[in-house]
């Protein structure tokens, strides 16, 4: 091939496109793409844009190999419950867009993976990884579905899950569903690969689709971003529409990217974002247009911003052995922001956490939630393979399905939220829901970035997520690094995988104020840059398959 020297500076036709995706496409293929394609494992959504705008292959050739590489380690590591078997004659598609100068912007022919829990209205399932949904039909797809399609991105599968976004059992392990099996993650022998959003963290991760999606109500994004080497960003609630998302928590789920850079997770959130009729936490939107996030990643942002370090919220004390490799590396990435030129106010004490550390509020409002919101979801499906109908009808199929692994796998979560005894309608759940925006917004998070005047909270992920889960406010993680080779393996709950270990990684998280993702994407990206961390770590498995061998094949 002729094109080793190309740079491609792209022209993008926008033909009835979202125009936001339009706006930024003009920037997709900054950087070279020589002959030897970037390993999959390595290559940016820029890198494959410009290598399908060169012709170098095609979407279908795309979908080949990413199905290639799935089915290369998902025998071992379960991350991807199915396959969109209309996937090759969507990327052609796609492709004849392309030849004849119609491309819907960056994700146009794109693969993307989503997770279990987000409906489409197509051949595949929507399960939650439980058999009580296996059949069952939704009347249209999901607003997250939707704009993927709209945006050009090709729908590649669904990826596994801990079971019901991890909300059914005291005593059962991350990335594990009835119907998928138990995910592993990539980095050691039998990992963890924390959750809910278990298969998206570990599909991203390895390059078998060009990012993933994932949903949160605590932690759910940002853990497994957090152990799979990955940038997750977890979105304002409301930021991004939870039409048709099998739900736990209306006042705390949100949908947002896991992807292998801070760009990457920024074009896809650009192309999820936005109001929806369907989803009325959308009009909080303090925005007409959904920002250019990709625009947002600035080498000079962390330049004159004011970050705090909440300590009080990762005490390590007795747990050494454990985080002490973690809180190191955080205190050192400290260095790296000052050295790009921000302030780094240490030591802030966030005074509600106190009272969170011990509360009940989160769990009030999360199984009311989930008794009003599930029953709502199911009622929604045009198909109900076993008429299901509300939580008590779901324990008892669970509990009287095999395959369900009760009691093992215990339905406690659930017998909790149902011995509560109400749903979201009783006023006990507005006021336990704005105890919680009281104890971690005004003397938590927001409280003391005005008092501060920060731009963004920073601590190590792996004990963000709940502040920001209970009052709604985003979090970006970054790659900081992994456990060191001599690390003693610990164990996770159930016993059956490998919580901390060897070459584990971890990351870095930005908080900030409601609806700051432009700014929190910024620093994010301007840390990467500066520290470049995920590709010195390297997972035990990997599949082989690669672009070059389609570039050869064409020849
Ligand atoms: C991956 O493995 C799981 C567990 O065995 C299985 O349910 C799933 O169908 C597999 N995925 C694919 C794409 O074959
Ligand atoms: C969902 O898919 C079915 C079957 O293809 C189709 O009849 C229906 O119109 C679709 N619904 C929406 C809202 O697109
Ligand atoms: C938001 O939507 C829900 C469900 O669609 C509805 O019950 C509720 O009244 C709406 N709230 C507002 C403020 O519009
Ligand atoms: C991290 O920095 C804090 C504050 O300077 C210090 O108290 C702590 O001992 C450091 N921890 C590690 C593991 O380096
Ligand atoms: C569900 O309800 C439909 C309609 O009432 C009925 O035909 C079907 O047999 C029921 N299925 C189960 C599994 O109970
Ligand atoms: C919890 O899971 C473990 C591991 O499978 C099992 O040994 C134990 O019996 C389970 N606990 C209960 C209460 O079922
Ligand atoms: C939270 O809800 C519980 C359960 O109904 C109730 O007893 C408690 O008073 C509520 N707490 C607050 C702070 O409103
Ligand atoms: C912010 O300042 C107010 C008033 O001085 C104080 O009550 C509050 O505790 C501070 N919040 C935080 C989180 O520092
Ligand atoms: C691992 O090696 C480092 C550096 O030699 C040492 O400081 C640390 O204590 C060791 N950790 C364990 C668990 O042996
Ligand atoms: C619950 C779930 O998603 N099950 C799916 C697992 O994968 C098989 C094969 O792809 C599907 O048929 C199931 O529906």
């Amino acid at each position: 091939m002729a094109l080793a020297k190309v740079f491609g500076l792209l022209v993008l036709a926008a033909l009835g496109c979202n125009r936001s995706l339009s706006a930024s496409a003009d920037r997709v293929g900054s950087r070279a793409v020589v002959a030897e394609f970037p390993p999959l494992i390595e290559a940016t959504l820029e890198d494959l844009v410009t290598a399908l705008e060169m012709g170098l292959f095609t979407s279908v050739d795309l979908v080949t190999a990413y199905t290639s590489r799935i089915m290369e380690v998902n025998d071992t590591l379960k991350m991807v419950a199915e396959l969109n078997p209309d996937a090759m004659a969507i990327a052609a598609e796609a492709d004849a867009q392309r030849a004849s100068g119609h491309v819907c912007g960056p994700l146009h022919g794109i693969p993307v993976l989503i997770k279990n829990n987000i409906a489409t209205n197509d051949s595949m399932s929507n399960t939650a990884g439980s058999y009580a949904l296996v059949g069952a039909k939704v009347p249209g797809d999901s607003t997250m579905a939707a704009k993927l399609r709209k945006a050009g991105a090709i729908i590649l599968g669904k990826t596994n899950l801990s079971q019901w976004a991890n909300y059914r059992s005291t005593n059962t392990s991350n990335g594990w569903s009835a119907a998928g099996g138990q995910t592993q993650g990539a980095y050691y022998p039998g990992q963890d690969p924390s959750g809910s959003s278990s298969g998206s963290g570990v599909s991203s991760s390895l390059g078998l689709a060009f990012a993933a999606l994932g949903s949160e109500t605590d932690g759910s994004i940002v853990s497994p971003s957090n152990v799979n080497n990955l940038v997750g960003i977890k979105p304002t609630v409301g930021l991004t529409s939870r039409y048709l998302v099998i739900p736990i928590s209306e006042h705390q789920d949100t949908v947002g990217p896991m992807a292998r850079n801070v760009k990457d997770a920024a074009y896809l959130l650009s192309a999820i974002a936005g109001t929806d009729a369907n989803d009325n936490y959308t009009s909080a939107m303090p925005f007409e247009e959904v920002p250019d996030y990709a625009g947002a990643c600035d080498y000079f942002a962390l330049g004159g911003k004011r970050i705090g370090v909440p300590r009080n919220l990762f005490d390590i004390t007795g747990y050494e052995g454990q985080y002490g490799p973690i809180v190191a590396a955080f205190n050192a990435s400290l260095d790296v922001l000052r050295a790009a030129g921000a302030t780094v106010v240490d030591n802030i004490y966030l005074e509600g956490y106190d009272t969170l550390a011990t509360a009940n509020f989160e769990n009030v409002v999360l199984q009311a939630d989930f008794v009003t919101n599930l029953a709502a979801y199911l009622a929604k499906l045009t198909v109900n393979p076993h008429n299901i109908t509300n939580l008590a009808e779901l324990q008892e199929f669970t509990q009287s399905f095999p395959l369900e692994e009760w009691p093992s796998r215990d339905t406690e979560i659930w017998q909790e939220a149902l011995d509560l005894g109400f749903g979201n309608e009783k006023p006990d759940v507005w006021s336990n829901y704005t105890a919680n925006q009281y104890y971690g917004g005004l003397l938590g998070i927001t409280g003391a970035m005005h008092n501060l005047s920060l731009d963004a909270l920073v601590m190590p992920t792996t004990f963000s997520s709940y502040l920001p889960a209970i009052i709604g406010s985003p979090i970006v993680t970054v790659p900081l690094g992994a456990y060191p080779a001599n690390t003693t393996v610990i164990p996770n709950q159930r016993g059956n995988l490998v919580d901390t270990g060897p070459n584990v990684p971890f990351g870095l998280a930005f908080l900030g104020e409601h609806f700051s993702e432009e700014k929190l994407i910024g620093m994010a990206y301007a840390f990467e840059e500066r520290t470049k961390v995920r590709n010195s770590i390297k997972p035990y498995i990997r599949p082989q398959t690669e672009m070059v061998d389609f570039i050869k094949a064409r020849k």
